[in-house]
């Protein structure tokens, strides 16, 4: 007797029709296998999808270029069907499932005839976590395959774990033809479903990560009683060897991965990652908040990664425990045959093609790499690891941080009065955008909790489930809101940034412990300049007053544009929020 998995893959496959079905087992051979099957097999358009690149400087590295039209998330072409638009919230594209459905169907029928449906069983979440869960994607291209390897935990343990279940975490996955007018990222939350035709990049073809896990998981969560966020995890080891472990939602492309591996200027103190994107948050049997990542692969941005802004990674990324570390959309150094990104250490080789496989040398008006082009390396590769990575319960969490980019108003840190205020103030926060979606990069959106492109159903219920979690925390974490992003007159940026963050991150620890004490202000508590440490630092005072300034005629645009946010959710939005923006109001006028 076939088990319900089995079935529902054969009824895929009758739609998609491809030529071969392949179950992934997850193993290195395999991924070997898949690589040469990449370089000598498949192609896109008429490039193949992997090439190797130099291994004695990149071990275990291979590049890909993805179509020139599929770059970057498409959140236009992202549906949340839930079987009503109210549920899924003016924060979503809703499609009635029936006819988002039919839709799909239509555009499936025959689209991996002469290509290989290969199946990937995998977990989000170590598999002895009681928090993991088991999941399986079709795939028919083997860029998706070698990324789900790395991303997440690929093999036999998700079968197992599903055994003869139907209630398994489902991904069905095709490039098609590659064509943008056919192309759409639909969720079925209730089915825990998830379907992807037309694009082979990111977050629109690795379902496990931001489909799932956030999406869809963030709509189990509230069901389930936990939090799926768009978070990093880290542990900040103080000099006395005691770790304290941080949580921080950043917009994609405003510097998460840089945070999680940041290499610390002040002496003493050690970041430890845990992870750069997504955290699962449960309420321990103690009462404390306690994290997991349910991935096991770094997914980052390239441009700007150096020896300078995040040592760390460049270390992962010469790495070699893991095969294979993949490039994607990057420049080529054609000499050496090495990856190349604006930003990297050294000089610019002399013969690149750029992103597109174009000969490229450096000018004003073109990039090499493209803006998004991305790394995806082993979690395991990284020399600052956590010991507590694999940790089936997670780790304790001590201060939640949100925040986004703003170059004005916003002050370089903020500490809550409280959980609610911390709410409101995760609610409230905007950020300037990136190019991390395929939207206008730089105007100013509502981001709460870095969760606008990714919270599975409407956000004024997210934030209810927000304020109920707070309910069941005996030890809430301490919430504080972040921005590194200030600029000056000349619209520099005044916070120098990368490993310096260590100060701010510093401060909120000593907050959490009791150490200092803040200035009480109308958006929440700041420090005091003398209880941050800036030794070493070449900002003028005149500048880290800026960074703290609060001017409340400012602020008159920004909380009419947080009144008309909040407004869209009409009922779904908790009265404690609309009393929270009232005080806000009233304190800055
Ligand atoms: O494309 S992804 O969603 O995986 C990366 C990001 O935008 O954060
Ligand atoms: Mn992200």
């Amino acid at each position: 007797m076939a088990t319900p998995l089995e079935r529902w893959v054969e009824e895929q496959a009758k739609l998609t029709k491809p030529d071969k079905i392949y179950w992934c087992d997850g193993s290195e051979e395999e991924a070997r296998r898949l690589i040469e099957i990449g370089m000598k097999e498949e192609k896109i358009g008429t490039t193949p999808v992997l090439e190797e690149l130099n291994h004695k400087s990149w071990p275990n590295a291979y590049y890909h270029r993805s179509h020139p039209t599929d770059v970057a998330r498409v959140e236009h072409l992202t549906f949340i069907c839930h079987p009503n638009k109210d549920l899924t919230g003016p924060n979503n594209n809703w499609m009635d499932p029936a006819e988002a459905k039919a839709k799909m169907t239509q555009l499936s029928d025959g689209c991996m005839k002469g290509r290989t449906m290969y199946v990937m069983p995998y977990m989000m979440g170590h598999p002895s976590s009681p928090y993991a869960k088991a999941c399986v994607q079709l795939t028919d291209i083997s860029y998706v395959v070698l990324s789900m390897r790395i991303m997440a935990r690929m093999g036999k343990e998700a079968i197992d774990r599903i055994g003869n279940s139907d209630k398994f975490v489902k991904g069905l996955h095709s490039i098609g033809d590659l064509d943008p007018n056919k192309r759409f990222i639909m969720h079925f939350p209730d089915e825990l479903f998830v379907w992807s035709v037309g694009s082979g990049y990111g977050g629109n073809a690795l379902l496990g990560k931001k489909c799932f896990s956030l999406r869809i998981a963030s709509w189990l969560g509230c069901q389930e009683g936990w939090l799926a966020e768009h978070m990093v995890i880290a542990g900040i080891e103080d000099p006395q060897g005691q770790v304290s472990y941080v949580t921080i939602a950043l917009p994609s492309a405003c510097g998460k991965t840089n945070l999680a591996m940041l290499q610390s200027a002040l002496p003493g103190y050690k970041v430890w990652t845990l992870g750069d994107d997504i955290a699962w948050l449960n309420v321990g049997a103690d009462g404390r908040l306690y994290a997991i990542n349910p991935e096991a692969g770094f997914f980052g941005v390239a441009p700007g990664t150096s020896m300078k802004t995040n040592p760390n990674m460049i270390r992962t990324l010469k790495g070699d425990k893991f095969l294979p570390t993949i490039f994607t959309n990057t420049a080529l150094d054609t000499d050496n045959k090495e990856p190349w990104w604006e930003g990297m250490d050294g000089d610019t080789p002399r013969n690149l093609t750029d992103w597109q496989g174009k000969v490229w040398a450096p000018s004003k008006d073109t990039k090499g790499a493209h803006a998004n082009s991305r790394f995806t390396v082993s979690m395991y590769n990284c020399p600052m690891l956590s010991k507590e990575f694999d940790n089936p319960q997670g780790v304790p969490i001590s201060a939640i941080i949100l925040g986004g980019r703003r170059t004005q108003l916003v002050p370089l840190v903020t500490e809550a009065f409280n959980w609610q205020n911390g709410v409101f103030l995760g609610a409230r926060t905007g950020s300037e955008t990136t190019a991390a979606a395929a939207h206008q990069v730089g105007t100013l959106r509502r981001d709460p909790m870095a969760m606008i492109p990714f919270c599975g159903y409407n956000m004024g219920e997210y934030f209810k489930h927000w304020l109920n979690i707070g309910k069941r925390l005996k030890h809430p974490p301490k919430i504080f809101c972040v921005n590194w992003f200030r600029t000056d007159d000349a619209g520099k940026f005044i916070w120098p940034g990368f490993g310096d963050n260590i100060r701010v991150l510093k401060w909120m620890i000593d907050r959490v412990n009791n150490k200092v004490s803040a200035q009480e202000t109308a958006l929440g508590y700041l420090p005091h300049i003398k209880d941050l440490d800036l030794n070493g630092l070449e900002i003028s005072r005149d500048n880290i007053k800026k960074l703290f300034e609060v001017r409340p005629d400012d602020w008159k645009d920004e909380l009419q544009d947080i009144k008309k946010f909040m407004e869209q959710f009409g009922g779904h939005m908790p009265d404690e929020l609309r009393q929270e923006y009232r005080t806000l109001v009233a304190k800055l006028k």
